[in-house]
């Protein structure tokens, strides 16, 4: 079903829209059976980030660290069924209401806070990292556990993506970008529940705090973006193996 005019409204005018359940309890199942197991691979070649530290070092430093924020960048290029799922019709059709017919892949992502040392992202905004031009991009966030508020849902800036602003490198950790002056008293927590899905724009500064539960909160984000979006560089970005075209209007 295609986003109401309402819905779209609200997304423009606030910058996210927390759209809720997408996924059959039997889908989130099998997505996280896979989520686990691309994770259990990447653990044994070491071939994931903590970014809740400096990156870098053997898994068992990454993993016993006192905080884990842990991240595996491209899931589908390691998993088959994440490869699907940024072709899946249910989110396309809603992604295209936002940014139009044309989608191509910025990347994709698995963000898993464990339960109890699950780690925080820092406020930020995602064209902070990415630098890209026109800012057009917006993000699909699901999650395959209820996220709430303790255990790490993300907790939005309604209207923050009218304006880019300046991030500095966390004093915590390298791997992640900080922003100094949020008013946090205007952040809104989008509960989501297993198999359920928000958007946000790529300006839209959002955070997530540290897992204090003892539920684990796994979550894969897909970052789409219109063919013509130019990089940090101000290059376009082509249609290659990193950046399939997912949908073309014909
Ligand atoms: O999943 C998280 O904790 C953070 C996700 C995020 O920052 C994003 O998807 O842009």
């Amino acid at each position: 079903m295609p986003l109401s005019q309402e819905q779209l409204d609200f997304f423009w005018a606030n910058g996210y829209l927390n759209y809720g359940k997408l996924f059959t309890d039997e889908e989130v199942e099998a997505f996280r059976a896979e989520y686990d197991e691309v994770f259990r691979q990447a653990v044994e070649g070491n071939a994931f980030r903590n970014i809740a530290i400096d990156d870098g070092g053997d898994s068992q430093h990454k993993l016993k660290a006192p905080k884990q924020m842990l991240q595996i960048t491209q899931m589908c290029e390691r998993s088959i069924r994440f490869r699907k799922l940024l072709y899946e019709p249910r989110i396309l059709d809603l992604v295209q209401d936002l940014i139009g017919p044309n989608l191509m892949l910025f990347h994709d992502q698995a963000l898993s806070k464990p339960a109890r040392t699950g780690g925080a992202v820092s406020w930020h905004q995602d064209n902070g990292y990415w630098r890209c031009r026109p800012a057009n991009l917006v993000s699909c966030w699901m999650t395959f556990d209820d996220a709430v508020k303790e255990n790490g849902a993300m907790q939005v800036i309604p209207g923050s993506h009218l304006k880019p602003v300046w991030h500095e490198r966390s004093a915590e950790t390298n791997a992640l970008l900080k922003i100094e002056a949020v008013d946090d008293s205007k952040a809104v927590v989008c509960d989501v529940p297993a198999g359920g899905i928000m958007f946000h724009h790529c300006q839209t500064l959002h955070y997530t705090q540290p897992n204090e539960t003892d539920r684990p909160r796994r979550a894969f984000a897909i970052h789409f973006m219109p063919p013509g979006t130019r990089d940090r560089k101000g290059e376009t970005m082509r249609v290659d193996f990193k950046h399939p075209l997912l949908r073309a209007s014909v």
